[in-house]
């Protein structure tokens, strides 16, 4: 059985990495306040749900090793602010996933501590506790890194314990060990409180396939038939997305038991041909990982995405060059599966790791003193100085945010653009790999997507089988269709066409956007 679907299913979704995005008391850090004070400006993009990266109570300052799962994180704000939160989201037809971390918490969490008193402390067993022999004898002292964790040695000690304890991450961050019914009981209390009790809309899950550790993998699945089970017992349409960082032929089986899964493979295949400025067959190799998707759950949600909190910022991978940005975002706004924009893309920001440089704060405005700037971090990548701040972009028509808001309008608009479920995608074939082509097919009103992915002006013609697609709905930077049916596709520029209801050239033109 695969999980129910949702009852919304939001065409484009926002990823708020909560202690950047705004302040609404002037100590520097975001928080939940601060974020309904920007749900007017998020509805008006056109953001159908947001996902908040962790609001629990954690020492660190990205919150990803919580010490309590019912409470909020002080820093953020109270448990009144957070159901405020949530209903003027929903009253702005937003909905609301929060970041669940299941794998480990901090070392600071109360089961921790009771679990470090002793291998006879009824906690231990919510942790992976082993004997040096043990480990050796299972050989897993050492682990391979992996795209998600630079840890080689993931065994941890205390003093005065025997036992090493397992943190995949780093030692301050204990996984926990599901083996234990305890847990998995203190698991459902935490999925039934905030989906049935709060009424959050969904779950973004946090390293979903490191639940089992390496040595006990093939139980995994087993682990995620039983989350969603709890899941739907709470809220039977609660939405389910899950961080699967692996190729595609290890993320399908994940589908088996949630919505979504985010596309990696896809982000970084984005990246390369924008980069690279040559397509790598991609229509080719999504057609190929839909029906990897589809053979787990056939209404599989794919979560497309740029980049997220752990990657580099798609502003900086492009060189800071508009046009590519703004090509990035065409391609992703146009490929089938339900978007996921991280803050601060909309606006071109930058940043590479380490980490908190691909957080920075949010630039809402030119003033330097701006109070809903966060300033927890001096930034180094996205400052007045690299950046066009959001109210001057709003101004311009020619900004990176007003052609986001442009395409996230068409995606909502146009139904080709908008399906999700069963994606419906059609390569054009072109002779040049500097010309990416597809048709987003519908029964009634196909449209054709043609993105020029070099520096140089392109002129071509449409392939007689697709010669209908006559009727421009956007360009970007000037391209063009002539009478004649010729396309001028300026440096990284697209073009969307649709079909002409009629083929009688010289009637019907639609007016340019
Ligand atoms: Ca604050
Ligand atoms: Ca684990």
């Amino acid at each position: 059985m695969h999980p129910n679907l949702p009852k919304f299913i939001p065409r484009v979704c926002y990823e708020i990495f909560v202690r950047s995005f705004c302040d609404s008391n002037g100590d520097g850090i975001g928080d939940l306040n601060g974020i309904i004070s920007k749900l007017d400006y998020l509805a008006d993009l056109g953001i159908e749900a947001i996902w908040l990266t962790p609001i629990n109570p954690s020492p660190s300052y990205h919150k990803y090793d919580p010490v309590d799962h019912f409470e909020i994180e002080p820093e953020f704000g109270t448990m009144a602010d957070f159901k405020r939160l949530l209903s003027e989201a929903h009253k702005r037809n937003i909905v609301v996933y929060l970041d669940l971390i299941v794998n480990h918490t901090s070392t600071y969490h109360p089961w921790f501590t009771e679990s470090s008193k002793g291998p006879d402390n009824p906690f231990r067993h919510f942790y992976w506790w082993l004997s040096p022999e043990k480990i050796e004898e299972l050989g897993i002292a050492e682990r391979q890194t992996s795209d998600d964790s630079d840890e080689v040695y993931p065994w941890h000690e205390i003093p005065g314990d025997n036992e090493k304890y397992y943190g995949l991450f780093w030692k301050g961050m204990p996984d926990l060990n599901y083996d234990s019914d305890l847990l998995r009981k203190e698991l459902a209390k935490i999925i039934t409180f905030w989906l049935e009790e709060i009424g959050i809309d969904g779950f973004r899950l946090d390293a979903a396939r490191h639940i089992y550790p390496i040595w006990e993998k093939e139980k995994n699945r087993g682990f995620w038939e039983f989350f969603d089970d709890v899941v739907r017992k709470a809220k039977p349409d609660a939405y389910t997305v899950a961080e699967v960082w692996a190729e595609t032929w290890e993320v399908a089986p994940y589908l088996e038991n949630l919505n979504a899964t985010f596309h990696f493979d896809l982000s970084f295949a984005l990246q390369r041909i924008v980069i690279q400025e040559k397509d790598e067959n991609l229509v080719q190799q999504l057609l190929a990982s839909y029906s990897q998707f589809e053979a787990f759950n056939p209404e599989f949600i794919d979560a497309i995405m740029l980049t997220n909190h752990d990657q580099d910022r798609i502003g900086s991978v492009v060189g800071n060059h508009k046009g590519k940005i703004k090509l990035a975002a065409t391609l992703l706004l146009t490929l089938p599966g339900q978007p996921y924009i991280y803050y601060g893309e909309e606006i071109g920001m930058l940043g590479t790791k380490p980490d908190p440089y691909i957080r920075e704060p949010f630039l809402w405005s030119e003033n330097e003193s701006d109070s809903m700037k966060t300033n927890w971090l001096n930034a180094e990548f996205s400052t007045l100085r690299t950046i066009e701040p959001l109210s001057s972009q709003m101004k311009d028509a020619d900004s990176i945010y007003s052609h986001y808001k442009k395409l996230i309008e068409l995606r909502k608009t146009v139904k080709a653009l908008g399906q999700i479920l069963k994606p419906n995608i059609e390569e054009v074939e072109s002779f040049d790999n500097t010309i990416m082509a597809y048709v987003r097919t519908h029964e009634t009103e196909p449209v054709l997507i043609i993105h020029n992915l070099s520096s140089e002006v392109k002129n071509i013609r449409l392939p007689d089988s697709r010669a209908g697609f006559q009727d421009l709905i956007f360009s970007t930077n000037k391209s063009s269709i002539t009478q004649g049916g010729e396309l001028e596709l300026t440096a990284y520029g697209s073009l969307i066409l649709k079909e002409r209801p009629t083929t009688i050239s010289g009637i019907n033109w639609s007016p340019v956007v």
